[in-house]
């Protein structure tokens, strides 16, 4: 597959990739198509019933490219983006990347904090959101001491982005780039610290469509491409943008936050062929199949990522609906999954095996390489990994281990065969619906209570397997414990953090258990959990 700055020897086993001087990510995976005879194609369909065809997706996005650069948008500046799953999201990204701006999509369920924190980190020139996340962005931008330049709501009265498209020239020649040089930026939590902004270059993308899309899903031109989590997440990104885009495939937009009857109801109407989801939505989708009985038959594979698949939830899936799920691990920093379970070759309750292209290898305490079946700090390497977090040197050099090398913080087991097996986070991050979720962050909102003395907030499996944040709540000195105060202390947590941070449980102890020089022992809280729940 020759084209423009890029070739594909994709008969090879990993597919070579060969980038010319001035690669620039936007003409592989948008002006391509046009070439190829794709123009008339739809490349995205939504649920409200709009189609774009390959030929208007090039259009728009050189109109996004011109509008930002007209602007005063410059190359090298950041555009954030709050926006929703919707045409403008791939409009805004490959517009400006096709500028040489760069895009850096934001999850939509933060709040006004974190926005601020990260326009402010990111020293961004342009930020675009969708009306329907206002109520958050507009308090952040207020709250600034200089407010980015451009501004742009999506849609609504004045400067909007669809505005400024509809004013901006259809021809857009990509501005050159390179293989390595920076192509957009994606925003990891960590449990203490601020959210790092993770610098991806203009090959990551076409690595993980090519190595993961292709050659493991086998993404073909014929294919319809669903993926409920969202487009700001690194794996939606991939799901339900560049893995379509590549292929020349269909990619499906729902623009609401998934839940079960919206993705029945999508996939019946748009007959995704390929559909992926989070283990918390498929334990809840399960559920909801117990009553519901929806036509699923386009569908010949479904994807699992963002937090380990309990087999259970696997077995059912398959008895149910008769599909198969693959769970497999990615990340922001490595863009997309690297370890992956295949069609045809299963096993249940391990992320799989290592995807052809790239590396990975369990490490001991001391650097030495893990024997098969005992367990370590997960690495891997490949080519579509992040170069570096934005100013942030020390993080930079923890997990960017040199050599394309990444210290992912999990610990797995890799067994004699080579498959690997999901053992825990070596931090006390959790993955809460396949979202990285604080509990220092939850404990700092917890204890900003006037009834609350003390807390601790760890990660407990709920009845699905799936990992959910409890907290251990220790009041203040003639406080009662009481239902009511767990309520009240739930709605304090969700008044102020992502719609996924609060304690499912609250439990009101006397003290927490902690070390003689006064640190708390989550690992103790964890057992007890433990024991509970036996
Ligand atoms: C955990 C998993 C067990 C693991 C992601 C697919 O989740 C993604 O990226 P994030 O940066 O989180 C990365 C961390 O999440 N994890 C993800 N998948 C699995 N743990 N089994 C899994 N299947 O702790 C990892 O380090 O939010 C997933 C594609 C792209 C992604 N960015």
């Amino acid at each position: 597959m020759p084209f423009e700055n890029l070739t594909v020897d994709s008969s090879a086993r990993p597919a070579r990739l060969q980038f010319a001087p001035g690669f620039n990510a936007a003409t592989a995976f948008v002006d391509r198509h046009l070439g190829e005879g794709r123009g008339a194609k739809v490349a995205i369909r939504t649920t409200g019933g709009a189609e774009v065809t390959y030929a208007q997706l090039a259009e728009q996005v050189n109109r996004a490219g011109n509008a930002l650069a007209g602007l005063g948008v410059k190359r090298g500046d950041r555009l954030l983006m709050m926006v929703k799953d919707c045409p403008e999201f791939f409009y805004l990204f490959w517009g400006a990347i096709k500028a040489g701006i760069v895009p850096v999509p934001l999850n939509t369920l933060l709040r006004a904090a974190d926005y601020q924190y990260m326009i402010e980190d990111s020293q961004c020139t342009a930020v675009a959101w969708s009306p329907e996340f206002a109520g958050e962005v507009k308090p952040a931008l207020a709250a600034l001491r200089r407010p980015p330049p451009v501004l742009l709501p999506v849609q609504g009265e004045g400067q909007t982005v669809q505005a400024v498209l509809a004013a901006a020239s259809p021809q857009l020649r990509a501005v050159p780039a390179g293989a390595t040089s920076t192509c957009f930026w994606l925003y990891s939590s960590g449990s203490t610290g601020r959210p790092k902004g993770a610098v991806h270059r203009h090959r990551d993308m076409v690595a993980t469509s090519q190595l993961y899309g292709s050659d493991v899903l086998g993404v073909k031109e014929s294919d319809v491409c669903f993926s409920a989590a969202k487009l700001f997440f690194a794996y939606g990104l991939g799901n339900g943008m560049t893995f379509p885009l590549w292929a020349g495939a269909t990619a499906v937009l729902l623009d609401a936050r998934p839940a079960p009857p919206n993705t029945f109801e999508t996939i019946e109407k748009l007959r995704p062929t390929l559909y992926f989801g989070v283990p918390t939505l498929y334990a809840a989708q399960l559920q909801a199949l117990e009553s519901a009985r929806p036509d699923l038959s386009s569908v010949r594979l479904c994807v699992s990522a963002g937090e380990a698949l309990p087999a259970d939830i696997f077995r059912r899936w398959k008895e149910r609906t008769g599909l198969t799920i693959l769970d497999g691990i990615g990340s922001t920093e490595a863009l997309h999954i690297f370890i992956s379970n295949r069609d045809g070759d299963v096993r249940p309750g391990t992320s799989g095996k290592v995807v052809p292209g790239y590396e990975a290898r369990v490490v001991l305490e001391g650097g030495a390489p893990a024997p098969a079946g005992e367990a370590g700090r997960l690495h891997v390497k490949g080519p579509s990994t992040a170069a570096f977090y934005w100013n942030n040197p020390e993080k930079t050099a923890a997990t960017m281990l040199g050599d394309d090398w990444l210290d992912t913080g999990d610990t797995y087991v890799c067994d004699a065969e080579g498959y690997y097996r999901y053992e825990g986070r070596s931090d006390d991050m959790l993955k809460v619906g396949g979202i990285w979720c604080s509990p220092i962050e939850i404990e700092a909102r917890l204890v900003a209570h006037p009834k609350v003395l003390e807390v601790a907030v760890i990660g407990a499996p709920d009845a699905a397997g799936l990992v959910k944040p409890e907290a251990y709540v220790v009041l203040r000195e003639g406080v009662p414990a009481s239902h009511a105060l767990a309520d009240e202390l739930m709605l304090h947590c969700k008044s102020h953090l992502a719609p996924y941070k609060f304690p499912r449980q609250i439990h009101f102890v006397p003290e927490l258990p902690k070390t003689a020089t006064g640190k708390i022992q989550r690992f103790r809280l964890r057992q007890l959990a433990e024991a509970q729940k036996a």
